[in-house]
């Protein structure tokens, strides 16, 4: 592959992964990144994949410059035509003119350089169309643009003038005696030092006595920005032709220059190159910044993401904690649970039961409306347990989000995750459900034991499940005081009638896995209100791999350049 097929390889593979370039989080500075990316497509696209793959076709000259500084007037003086109306009301919105020979026409009308612009015959009002004008008298090889106003008050004109500018090859940069020294000329011609382009500047509407004053403060002051290399005209102000030109012997140093370039073909490609490659390599620091801009991005959006894991992991620690640590054995829970079994003797009763119907088939309890009440005490405490985790893991998590500016604009477009979903409600008895039915296959797995069937059968699935949610909600202990008393009192009996049917070491067992069911239920009801947040970050979420292969584009551009520009040495005799 040759230097110019390997950076047009390079600048294809960027242009390709330019696509995935995105910055969906208004962090800061992403405003500009987002308008950088925009940039480098059209560079590539208006200026250097063009250029790459016709090294010698013709030069780009864009005239640019402010408002009123004299560009078209120019442009016209030294073709001596009136191709470019001037303006004399302003603001005014006139799409750019290009001026070729014919035989350098096709080429400009071809979709190979500024694609996104529409080819006219005539000048419009239109910032998106490109007025090509073939013109016998300018030789071939150059192409003169006149540009809109570098600072037009109309936005799409201003950024057009950019995207001209940075699509140029040479640049004939046209400032005024009155405005020389204002800030947004000199943000241009920064960026001309800082990529090495060929620039050259014409100050224009000199006091006649000032011409050598207003020249020599301008010199210095591209002197001292690193543009000590830029042809520099100046013209005095003057009364215009009849025609609204300037006096031709005013412009003929610029038109020489101009046309000299275009008739010597090593100039000319020395031109492109130089400016070819200052702009790859300014485009490596460009890339940089898009790179560190999307990892940023991915970073807020993975905190986002943390935050929201976060909260809900604490929503089932919380739902762990309050189901294992007695809380639930003080309410309505306990009052049921001791309706069932009353006190005092409960336990010699079941046990005498269980002796006395060892042999006969039938559930002490079942069908008892008593053991009914303890099921449903405990789904509605559960229900209440998991609606408080659900709302305030949507809390914490909107709590969380509102410290950034990123995660309060996330909120206001989906308000509905500050609180948890509709159908969460019915989800959690839904688990609630499905918990009390692992809990009663358990006991009845266990119950099929030939020692226990019995005893099991005494007592019925559901007495003995109730038992053992009883037991599961004390597990951990934690109760104090006066409610171990109580409390502690109904699950010891439940431990005890739990022991009576299966023994000791099963009741552990058993305890432990209906403990981990119903972890693992919560969790389920859980991940699917976390799974609301981490779809609407998916959604924000830079394309999967896009900051890599942005910088494998990078570095394979800085590869392909280093190849190509190798021998390429800054051109003299240009001027
Ligand atoms: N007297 C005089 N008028 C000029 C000169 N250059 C430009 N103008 C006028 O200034 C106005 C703006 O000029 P124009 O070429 O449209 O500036 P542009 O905005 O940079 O393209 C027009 O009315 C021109 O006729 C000049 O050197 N002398
Ligand atoms: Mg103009």
């Amino acid at each position: 592959m040759s230097g110019a097929e390997s950076l047009q390889h390079a600048f294809t593979q960027l242009d390709d992964v330019l696509a995935s370039v995105q910055f969906p989080l208004p962090l800061y500075g992403a405003e500009r990144l987002r308008r950088l990316s925009v940039s480098v497509g059209h560079q590539l696209r208006d200026h250097l994949m063009p250029r790459a793959e016709r090294l010698d076709a013709p030069l780009l000259a864009v005239v640019g410059g402010s408002t009123g500084a004299g560009k078209s007037t120019l442009v016209n003086s030294i073709l001596r035509s009136t191709v470019s109306r001037p303006g004399v009301l302003r603001p005014t919105t006139k799409s750019p003119v290009l001026v070729c020979h014919p035989d350098d026409e096709a080429w400009f009308r071809s979709d190979n350089v500024l694609p996104g612009l529409v080819r006219t015959d005539t000048q419009l009002h239109d910032s998106r169309a490109l007025h090509i004008v073939a013109f016998p008298d300018l030789p071939p090889g150059l192409a003169l643009l006149d540009a809109p106003d570098i600072d037009s008050v109309d936005d799409a004109n201003r950024t057009l003038a950019r995207q001209l500018l940075l699509a140029a090859d040479l640049w004939l940069f046209v400032t005024s005696a009155a405005r020389y020294a204002d800030a947004v000329p000199w943000d241009y011609l920064a960026t001309a030092s800082a990529r090495d382009t060929v620039v050259s500047v014409v100050v224009n509407r000199c006091p006649p006595g000032a011409v050598d004053e207003v020249a020599g403060h301008l010199a210095q002051m591209l002197a001292e920005r690193g543009l000590a290399s830029a042809k520099l005209f100046s013209l005095v102000e003057r009364s215009l032709t009849s025609d609204g030109l300037l006096p031709m012997g005013d412009v003929s140093g610029i038109r020489q220059w101009l046309l000299r370039l275009a008739s010597q073909a090593d100039a000319r490609s020395q031109v492109a190159m130089q400016t070819l490659a200052g702009t790859v390599r300014s485009l490596d620091t460009d890339l940089r910044d898009l790179t560190e801009g999307m990892a940023r991005q991915q970073e807020a959006l993975a905190e986002l993401r943390d935050q929201a894991s976060r909260a809900h992991r604490d929503a089932a620690a919380g739902v762990d904690r309050a189901t294992g640590d007695g809380t639930l054995l003080r309410g309505e829970i306990l009052a049921r649970w001791q309706d069932l079994v009353g006190t005092g003797d409960f336990m010699r009763s079941v046990e005498q039961r269980i002796s006395a119907v060892r042999d006969r088939i039938t559930g002490w309890f079942s069908g008892d409306q008593r053991v009914e009440a303890v099921e449903v005490a405990i789904s509605d405490s559960l229900a209440a347990v998991l609606r408080d985790a659900g709302e305030g893991a949507a809390e914490a998590t909107a709590h969380d989000w509102s410290h950034t500016r990123w995660g309060r604009d996330i909120l206001a477009a989906a308000p509905h995750l500050r609180t948890p979903s509709p159908g969460f409600d019915a989800a959690a008895e839904e688990a609630i459900r499905a918990w009390q039915g692992d809990v009663l296959r358990l006991v009845e797995e266990q119950g099929k034991g030939k020692r226990m069937r019995a005893r099991f059968l005494a007592l019925g699935t559901n007495a003995v499940g109730a038992a053992l949610m009883i037991y599961v909600f004390a597990l951990t202990g934690g109760l104090t005081g006066a409610e171990v008393g109580i409390a502690g009192g109904a699950s010891v009996l439940a431990q005890r009638l739990l022991e009576a049917v299966f023994g000791e070491d099963a009741v552990r067992r058993l305890a432990r896995q209906a403990r981990e069911e119903l972890a693992a239920r919560v969790e389920g009801v859980l991940a699917g209100e976390l799974a609301r947040f981490t779809e609407v970050l998916d959604a924000l979420a830079v394309e999967d791999g896009a900051p890599e292969r942005l910088g494998e584009a990078r570095a394979a551009l800085v590869t392909a350049a280093r190849d190509a520009f190798d021998d390429l040495t800054r051109p003299v005799g240009i001027d």
